[in-house]
């Protein structure tokens, strides 16, 4: 009978012991993704406002697509300038771009701006939680409805 008890206890206290460690270890409650887009930006006709005029679409949208993201994922956007005569910048509005400056997307500052057919990769982390917006840096192109949203 001594014996049992005393090999229940053991049980016991290895259970206990096992408890312990497991609570002891984290465990991420979300794992961090790569959301990777392409955009092709050009210029269409729209009538954002009722009267059709010419915009900048991200793939044929304008506001752009809506980023969907959560902290800790890295953003990737490889954007291709199909404006004929025009640069194009993003910048990343909110995003404080630790450790990745050259995706910042001030144009002249950060990173040269997207000549007309070439292609750039914006890679950044989401640092924080938040609702973000994303608009061109590069002459009036914001005003032109190059801009999103990003949450
Ligand atoms: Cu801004």
């Amino acid at each position: 009978m001594v014996e049992l008890l005393q090999r229940n206890g053991c049980i016991l206290k290895l259970f206990l012991a096992l408890f312990l460690f497991l609570s002891l270890v984290e465990v991420p409650a979300v794992e961090a993704r790569i959301r990777h887009y392409k955009w092709e930006v050009k210029y269409e006709y729209k009538s954002p406002d009722c009267f059709k005029k010419l915009v900048i679409t991200i793939n044929g949208r304008s506001p752009g697509p809506t980023i969907l993201a959560q902290q800790g994922d890295t953003i990737i956007v490889e954007l291709t300038n199909s404006l004929w005569t025009e640069n194009v910048a993003i910048h990343w509005h909110g995003i404080r771009q630790i450790g990745t400056p050259w995706s910042d997307g001030s144009e002249g500052v950060t990173q040269c701006p997207i000549v007309p057919g070439d292609t750039f990769k914006y890679q950044f982390v989401v640092d924080r939680p938040g609702t973000y917006l994303y608009h061109a840096h590069y002459g009036m192109q914001r005003e032109a409805g190059l801009y999103g949203s990003s949450v």
